[in-house]
């Protein structure tokens, strides 16, 4: 067995390299988004088979036993094609950077923000998409954008107080009524077509969740009435704006950079993991979401975006608008002394402000400088991070993703808190189901790491 051990950064190096060269754009332009995968799946399989061939017993990692009791921090333990996290550089899609994608990808007429259209085609082909391309997706998106009666139903029949991503989960599970894969898998489908209907199932999930989502929001929080019709000459963010009952341009163009930028952190975070995870059941599409979105719903993931705002709230009930950085920090010791979390800031891999932040930032600084609740935000950044620092135990004292979302969309009107992670939610399909069509593609097995006791792993260790 071949002993060589491969750095993070030389993975990456690699990662780089192949995806150069071998996910070239097609010749033809096709904006056939499925022809396009196509051809490109028999060429993924070959590279991927050839170099397990060749390194198939390469090791790539050692596994400590604090790394077993930690969370699995550091175990390089999976595959995910989308995009990889740099500890210090932030994500990048298929190797495009967040300012690489906001320059390149195409934008809505007169729009500065790229569409997540075009990221999900980057995501799933490893591609630029052109213009064109990005057109024919969000046509394709509203044409597959209809909801069975069943499921909306069932969200109408809901009490108001149940949590907007409980009820995200449960539409999107009862969405499998729908499943291509099911059909496929029931009518005995080669496991080489698998992916296929994945790819089915999960264009008709993306195209549905806006419509989903939207509905949640307007019975939660609105009279329940009044969600426009998609119109498929319109891209997939500015129907979902139009269905949650948002006509301004601005709040638009930063639904666009918000559901790019929350598509997808690579594998290992707990929604992508999840739906990585169920899927290697052979759960179809539908069920492996819903089964992230459980995970998205927790207070250390996508639930920090809730739970940011909630926290400033507090803080400004507290301390008032235009506090001294003597009463911030006052206030963020109180937080630690009582044994929480400063939500926002912290992640498991990275060690610098995220540029999902820095982005929002961005965008903030462009359209609403003077906000007092975008003020509070940057003197929150000015003084949480040495206060982790001081604490000793904190690895990344910077912001993350979740630090800024809220702020923009309560400037835009968005009030309603407990909705944020749903927005979160509908953004992370299209990095995890763009990873489900080649998990299939790939013909990823069953997912089962081996675990010990307590016991046996002393015992281990000795021996
Ligand atoms: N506030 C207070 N304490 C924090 C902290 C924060 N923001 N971030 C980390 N810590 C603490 C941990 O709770 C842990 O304490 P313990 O040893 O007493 O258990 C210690 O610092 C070491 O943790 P870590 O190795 O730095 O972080 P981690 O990899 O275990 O956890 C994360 C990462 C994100 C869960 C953590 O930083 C956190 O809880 N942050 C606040 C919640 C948040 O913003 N989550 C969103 C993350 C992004 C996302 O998924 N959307």
């Amino acid at each position: 067995m071949a002993l060589f051990r491969i750095s993070t950064k030389r993975v990456l190096e690699v990662q780089k390299i192949s995806s150069t060269n071998l996910l070239r754009p097609l010749s033809d332009a096709s904006t056939d988004l499925k022809k396009v995968l196509n051809e490109k799946v028999p060429q993924e399989q070959e590279r991927v088979k050839a170099f397990r061939k060749s390194h198939g017993s390469t090791k790539v990692g050692d596994v400590t036993v604090d790394m077993m009791y930690g969370g699995m921090r550091g175990i390089k333990g999976l595959v995910w094609e989308p995009s990889v996290l740099d500890p210090e550089e932030g994500i990048r899609f298929r190797g495009k950077s967040i300012p690489e994608c906001q320059k390149l990808l195409p934008k809505a007429p007169g729009g500065a923000e790229p569409l997540p259209e075009g990221l999900f085609w980057l995501l799933i082909t490893g591609d630029v998409p052109t213009d064109a391309q990005v057109k024919a997706i969000s046509q394709e998106w509203a044409a597959r954008s209809s909801l069975p009666s069943h499921v909306v139903k069932t969200l109408n029949d809901l009490p108001k107080n149940i949590h907007p991503m409980t009820q995200f989960s449960a539409a999107i599970t009862l969405l499998n009524s729908e499943s291509e894969f099911v059909k496929a898998y029931g009518s005995g489908v080669h496991k080489s077509k698998y992916w296929e209907s994945v790819y089915e199932d999960s264009m008709n999930l993306i195209a549905k969740l806006p419509g989903v989502a939207a509905t949640i929001y307007r019975n939660t929080y609105k009279d329940g009435k009044g969600l426009g019709s998609v119109d498929s000459g319109k891209d997939w963010s500015w129907n979902f704006a139009n269905m949650l009952g948002y006509d301004n341009p601005q709040f638009i163009e930063l639904l666009r950079l918000y559901l790019t930028i929350h598509s997808d952190h690579e594998g290992g975070n707990v929604s992508a993991h999840t739906t990585h995870l169920v899927g290697s059941a052979l759960s179809d599409p539908y069920l492996s979401f819903a089964a992230g979105m459980n995970g998205l719903a927790g207070p250390l993931h996508g639930l920090a975006n809730q739970e940011v705002l909630v926290w400033l709230q507090k803080l400004r009930a507290k301390v008032g608008d235009n506090p001294s950085d003597e009463k911030l920090k006052d206030f963020i010791w109180s937080t630690l002394k009582s044994g929480q979390v400063v939500p926002g800031y912290g992640h498991a891999v990275l060690r610098k402000t995220d540029p999902r932040y820095t982005c929002q930032r961005e965008f903030a600084l462009k359209h609403l400088p003077e906000d007092s609740l975008f003020k509070l935000v940057s003197q929150v950044y000015k003084v949480v991070p040495p206060i982790l620092l001081e604490t000793g135990k904190v690895k990344n004292p910077w912001p993350n993703v979740d630090a800024h979302s809220g702020v923009l969309l309560q400037y835009y009107g968005m009030k309603e808190m407990n909705y944020y992670t749903v927005l979160f939610g509908v953004s992370r399909a299209l990095g995890v189901l763009a990873s489900l069509v080649w998990d299939r593609a790939l013909g990823l097995p069953i997912e089962r790491p081996k675990s010990l006791s307590t016991d046996l792993l002393i015992k281990a260790v000795k021996a």
